[in-house]
């Protein structure tokens, strides 16, 4: 018993390393998927294959029909990375300085190779193998699951399981030195009625957990990733260089990142690894509230913050080809569609309403209005733009990663939706009620 599971330990052990050959399995399964009946010629054909980056040098290599192909994967980039066949033939993840022998079988038509880390495909990771003297190229797309889009009805109930992400924001409170670990976990959360994801989140949430302080803080994070692949972090409410602090770290791996927060705003914080469009998208993203000096008090203190999802199939990742496109499925406020038509937020005829929003992207920015409401204070990106006693303001811009509050009033009761005024995304799902009560 025992030293079996030390045997199987060990298979796992040389597999994850990535330098181990499997001269069988794999082989033997892409050999009849590659060889496309050709004869074969009893030779082999070697070819080595350096990752540089987010790139196979050379990224198109070629075989003699019949020949077997052998390609040496060296990974001399900085990230982890893997090359997968079309056949299913693969190299296992390699860490950087890993190598690995790609035994493809007998080739008889030509296939395409890439890299099936998240995104890396999209970037450009991708390899030809040209077949000489065989059959064309077949351009077939590999098959995918059906979009999660397909199951969208935003006219629906959530299900009975549904909690609206909370909205009201807690006071700063009066420490000055903010200690926190963020770990990265992938979990299946609910995104939409009837539609469920694979997010990579910060401490299982997207957003992740809202950070608020004062000018002077200082916050030690503490960045875990207890996730499948490489993930970083990017505080934009700190000044500091970020070569270190901002490192993608692999499974596994902790780091720290210590910054003050010398400036006030409402700060976007979010994973920087490539593809950042993808990981953000899919879910890591989050805010940094820090409060200008002076700040009054009021009645009823909220965030939003607007994040698109870009849908894979269900229980699945963000599909990184609608990212690319630039073609969200959900346009939504704290990361649920349409959350607070489900659950209102609420004030009272004449109450003061101060609403924190961050358009968090990974690319839209936001219109932020409210229905029958005027702003009769704005301020964004580190300053006031409207205070009370001037004109009014019936949107708050953002460009993405932008930040900013509104504040108002209502003059009556009823229920007063807030949307972002760009009109497809409010009907994407960037919506929600106010209910005012007497
Ligand atoms: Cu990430």
């Amino acid at each position: 018993m025992r030293s079996a599971a030390i045997g199987l330990g060990l298979v796992v052990l040389a597999a994850a390393g990535g330098v181990a050959l499997d001269p069988a399995g794999a082989g033997l399964a892409s050999a009849q998927s590659a060889d496309a009946g050709v004869t074969p010629t009893g030779h082999t054909t070697s070819v080595d294959v350096r990752i540089e980056g987010m790139r196979y040098v050379p990224a198109t290599i070629e075989v003699p029909a019949g020949d077997q192909l052998l390609i040496s994967v060296q990974n001399t980039g900085e990230d982890r990375h893997d090359l997968v066949l079309e056949t299913g033939a693969r190299t296992p993840r390699l860490a950087p300085g890993e190598q690995a022998t790609l035994d493809a079988g007998v080739v008889g038509r030509s296939l395409d190779g890439w890299c099936s880390v998240a995104g890396h495909r999209q970037m450009g990771m991708v390899l030809t193998v040209n077949v000489i003297g065989g059959s064309e190229h077949d351009h077939a797309p590999s098959p995918t699951a059906a979009s999660a889009a397909e199951d969208l009805d935003l006219m629906a109930d959530p299900g009975p399981g549904f909690t609206p992400r909370e909205a009201r924001l807690a006071p700063a409170g009066r420490a000055k030195v903010h200690r926190l670990t963020l770990t990265v976990q992938e979990v299946e959360r609910e995104v939409a009625p009837g539609v469920t994801q694979r997010l990579w989140t910060f401490n299982g949430t997207a957003p992740g957990p809202v950070l608020r302080g004062q000018v002077g803080d200082v916050f030690d994070i503490t960045l875990v990733n207890d996730g499948s692949i490489g993930h970083s972090i990017d505080f934009h409410s700190g000044a500091l260089a970020p070569d270190v602090p901002m490192r993608t770290i692999e499974p596994g791996q902790r780091l720290v990142y210590r910054f003050t927060a010398t400036r006030a705003g409402i700060w976007l914080y979010h994973c920087s690894t490539m593809p950042m469009s993808l990981h953000i998208a899919n879910g890591m993203f989050g805010a940094v509230v820090i409060d200008p000096p002076d700040l009054p008090r009021v009645d009823h203190e909220y965030i939003a913050v607007q994040s698109e999802l870009y849908l894979g199939p269900q229980n699945g990742e963000a599909d990184a080809d609608k990212v690319l496109a630039d073609r969200p499925d959900l346009v939504v406020f704290n990361g649920y569609a349409q959350q607070y038509d489900h659950a209102p937020l609420t004030a009272r005829v004449g109450q003061r309403v101060r609403i924190w929003v961050l358009a968090a992207g990974p690319n839209r920015g936001t219109s932020f209005h409210v229905v029958g409401g005027q702003f009769d204070t704005v301020w964004a990106e580190g300053a006031y733009r409207l205070r009370p006693g001037a004109g009014g303001a019936q949107t708050l811009g953002l460009f993405p990663a932008q930040g900013g509050f509104v504040e108002l009033s209502f003059p009556e009761p009823g229920n007063y939706p807030f949307v972002s005024h760009s009109m497809i995304d409010a009907e994407r799902g960037a919506h929600g009620v106010i209910r005012v009560g007497r």
